[in-house]
């Protein structure tokens, strides 16, 4: 895998025509992927709102004024009962996320349990819950954690316009530290920020540059919460061109070619036929459920409608996959065609 993409590559990869884009991407995501296979994942917010940092998106920035009180970390045995329909509603992954600029030593015992319960009940786990020291990602690593998910959010010329209480660089750290604990990692961001194309292919190279690409990476449609910095800006209205979306999405399958490309936050505004162009250039994971971690996503229901409208399965582990889910069941797939 290239890690030495320039912005200036990049930026070429965006200035193509929309359609020779996709086709790329698309001819890319061929090679190392099944591509009517989509990874389904399931969001839970362990512990919600009142969170120190004032990332202007977020609706459980203490700094905002959405609505959105304050709770204390859920119990390990009402996390465990999610898990549970998450799993019987077919999800393969369970992302449990803390509103918290960076867990306590005393949260870790809970935080490991929940992390090991939800592994034993044959799932993939994953957590999202702000810097994490390199000795937390090691326990989190023994109890049993398959993923980490720490966003970069934006462009490192953006970052401080939008968070100004930490910085690209600590990102970066924690990032490392889950690295150094042999976490996989789930890195991305939000489009429609208000930032430039140039932003965009900023972003993009960060994440396409990191010493190992991660191995998912969300991209988010900024989701417009009333009373947060940038809900007030964007009120109501998905501030992105549908076009330029889904040539980000493009752009990351291209130089990110064995990353999983999650359409994350923003879906539920989407019409069927912009997700459809997302998984043609090359997105293959979403969030199921009908709720992000405190907003609406777009429901099993809607999920389930569109997958047998476009012909998508979920990626089966069980049966597709052994050792390297991707390889396999691209395997599976070109013997089927
Ligand atoms: N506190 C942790 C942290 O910041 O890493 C974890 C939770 S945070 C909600 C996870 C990610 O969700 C953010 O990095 C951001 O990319 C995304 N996100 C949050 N609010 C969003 C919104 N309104 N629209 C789109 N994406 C959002
Ligand atoms: C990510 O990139 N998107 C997810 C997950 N990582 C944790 C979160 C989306 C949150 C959307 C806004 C909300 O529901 O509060
Ligand atoms: Fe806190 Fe994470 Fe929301 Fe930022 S994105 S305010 S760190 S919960």
């Amino acid at each position: 895998m290239r890690q030495d993409w320039t912005r200036a590559e990049i930026a070429q990869l965006f200035d193509l025509p929309f359609t020779e884009l996709v086709f790329r991407a698309a001819e890319v995501h061929r090679a190392h992927h099944a591509p009517t296979r989509i990874e389904l994942c399931t969001l839970l917010s362990i512990k919600t709102g009142g969170c120190p940092e004032d990332c202007g998106y977020c609706s459980q920035s203490a700094h905002a004024e959405s609505g959105i009180k304050a709770e204390k970390l859920m119990d390990v045995d009402a996390v465990l009962a999610s898990a549970a329909e998450a799993k019987a509603a077919g999800s393969q992954r369970f992302c449990m996320g803390a509103a918290w600029r960076s867990p306590k030593d005393r949260n870790m015992d809970n935080v490991c349990r929940m992390v090991a319960g939800v592994k034993a009940m044959g799932l993939e786990t994953c957590m999202t819950l702000g810097m994490l020291t390199g000795e937390q990602a090691r326990q989190l690593k023994a109890a049993g954690l398959d993923y980490y998910n720490h966003n970069i959010d934006t462009s490192p010329e953006k970052y401080g316009e939008i968070i100004s209480t930490r910085t690209f660089k600590d990102r970066l750290e924690t990032l490392h530290n889950v690295r150094q604990a042999e976490i996989n990692v789930c890195c991305g961001g939000i489009i429609g920020m208000g930032e430039t194309r140039e932003d965009r292919v900023g972003f993009i190279h960060a994440l396409a540059t990191l010493p190992r690409h991660p191995e998912s990476v969300p991209v988010n449609a900024l989701v417009p919460v009333k009373g947060t910095v940038l809900g007030n800006i964007f009120a109501g209205e998905r501030m992105i061109d549908d076009i330029e979306f889904v040539r980000t999405v493009a752009v990351a399958r291209i130089t990110m070619p064995k990353s999983m490309v999650r359409l994350s936050a923003g879906r539920e505004s989407m019409s069927e036929a912009m997700q459809a162009f997302c998984f043609l250039a090359g997105a293959n994971s979403i969030f199921t459920g009908d709720k992000l971690l405190t907003t609406v996503n777009a429901g099993e229901n809607a999920d389930a409608a569109l997958f047998a409208k476009l012909g998508l399965e979920p990626i089966n582990r069980g049966v597709d996959v052994s050792d390297d889910p991707r390889q396999i069941s691209v395997a599976l797939f070109s013997s089927a065609a």
